[in-house]
């Protein structure tokens, strides 16, 4: 099973090498991005509710130079090179595809009063796509601050991680909450971010799985994707119109004994005002000093998204229902679900025997075979050269 780990100056030669053989120059620069891991608190980001990331030791990296056109690069997919007039485009007719959320980028921030100039861009990124570990988000906040190293903004990193929500919500059309944005650019080497996305104001809360003899496996379940766009749209205008019979500006604002007469509204308020619940339980426990105590907190917040969020899978339910059916002390689906990766809390001794058993269920139920590797809490956004 694959431990991986950041491999910084091979990330960095490969975006700087493709920076130099695309333009014919050497970058001013390399800035880094991680993709994220949420351990607990989902879908409560856009109710101002509590959140839980840690960055993965997976990173975009832009190699970037100032330029007197858009210059966009990237190493991966086609490897083809896109040339925009971005701040000439609007929300509506903008960059389509994996520029997009560069040139959304350097749009949200000429809109948020940080007037930002063309570039070049090499991207080159170990981020895995399409796994829910949020690609996206490291392509984003990698470009973000090296606009603003470039032209000289001090932005503060709450307010970057809203500026790049921006882009992703009125750039790329994608009603995001702050969770990843906030991930990459906030998450700090060795800990988990506990956050408020009320204000945005959040504590590192050491995890140390080591010392317990514990690992954290990320289960990508290498699902299709299926109508994950329409899906989150729609769990959220659940929540909007919860909290407007509610009479609560936010259901992070709903009474824990809370109850809607429509089973389905009822459903969703029962898991954000739990889900919230249980990550201030999270953070009491750790903070107590035990890793391995969080296990069934992450279980239950697994069912309250299978059945009460709905927002699971045949092939996440699998591989959490292997892992805890092989010995882990908790799982849970990560992220917005529909697809995408789950994490299993589990005793070192029994890493692999969880890893067979997630991947012979899939197998058994002819499901795509997931791919497990061991996720540690790694350094958030930085500049790298
Ligand atoms: C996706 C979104 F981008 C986040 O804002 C968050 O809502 C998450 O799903 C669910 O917690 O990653």
């Amino acid at each position: 099973m694959p431990t991986p780990d950041i491999n910084a100056v091979e990330l960095a030669e490969t975006a700087a090498a493709a920076f130099r053989e695309v333009f014919g120059a050497e970058p001013e620069g390399l800035w880094a991005a991680p993709g994220r891991v949420n351990l607990i608190g989902e879908h409560t980001d856009y109710n101002e509710g509590f959140v839980m990331p840690f960055a993965l030791p997976f990173y975009a990296v832009a190699a970037v130079a100032k330029s007197e056109t858009w210059e966009f690069h990237s190493t991966y997919g086609e490897g083809d090179t896109v040339r925009a007039d971005v701040l000439g485009t609007s929300a509506e007719d903008g960059v389509a595809g994996w520029a997009g959320y560069l040139a959304g980028t350097a749009w949200a921030l000429n809109e948020s009063g940080y007037p930002v100039g063309p570039v070049r861009v090499a991207i080159h990124s170990d981020v895995p796509h399409g796994a829910g570990l949020s690609s996206s988000a490291a392509l984003e906040c990698a470009i973000l601050i090296a606009l603003a190293d470039l032209y000289g903004h001090e932005i503060d990193r709450g307010e970057a991680a809203r500026i790049a929500q921006k882009a992703e919500n009125e750039y790329v059309g994608a009603p995001t909450g702050v969770l990843d944005q906030s991930a990459s650019l906030l998450c700090t080497e060795g800990n988990v971010m506990f956050m408020d996305c009320r204000d945005l104001s959040r504590e590192q809360v050491p995890f140390d799985l080591a010392s317990e003899g514990l690992q954290m496996l990320v289960i990508d379940t290498n699902a299709p994707h299926r109508h994950a766009d329409g899906e989150y749209a729609s769990r959220r205008a659940d929540c909007e119109e919860a909290a407007r019979l509610l009479g609560v500006p936010f259901l992070r604002d709903a009474p824990k004994d809370a109850h809607l007469d429509d089973d389905r509204l009822n459903r969703r308020l029962r898991h954000i005002v739990t889900e919230n619940a249980r990550v201030l339980d999270t953070v009491k426990v750790l903070e107590g000093g035990s890793v391995a105590g969080i296990g069934d907190l992450l279980t239950a917040s697994h069912a309250s998204m299978r059945d009460d969020y709905e927002i699971s899978c045949a092939e996440l339910d699998s591989a959490v229902d292997a892992a805890l059916g092989a010995g882990a002390l908790g799982a849970r689906m990560t992220g917005g679900g529909f697809g995408g990766s789950a994490i299993a809390l589990v005793e070192g001794a029994a890493a692999a025997k969880v890893e067979a058993a997630v991947i012979e269920a899939a197998a058994a139920k002819g499901l795509p075979t997931p791919r497990v590797f061991v996720a540690r809490a790694a350094a958030g956004a930085h500049r790298m050269a």
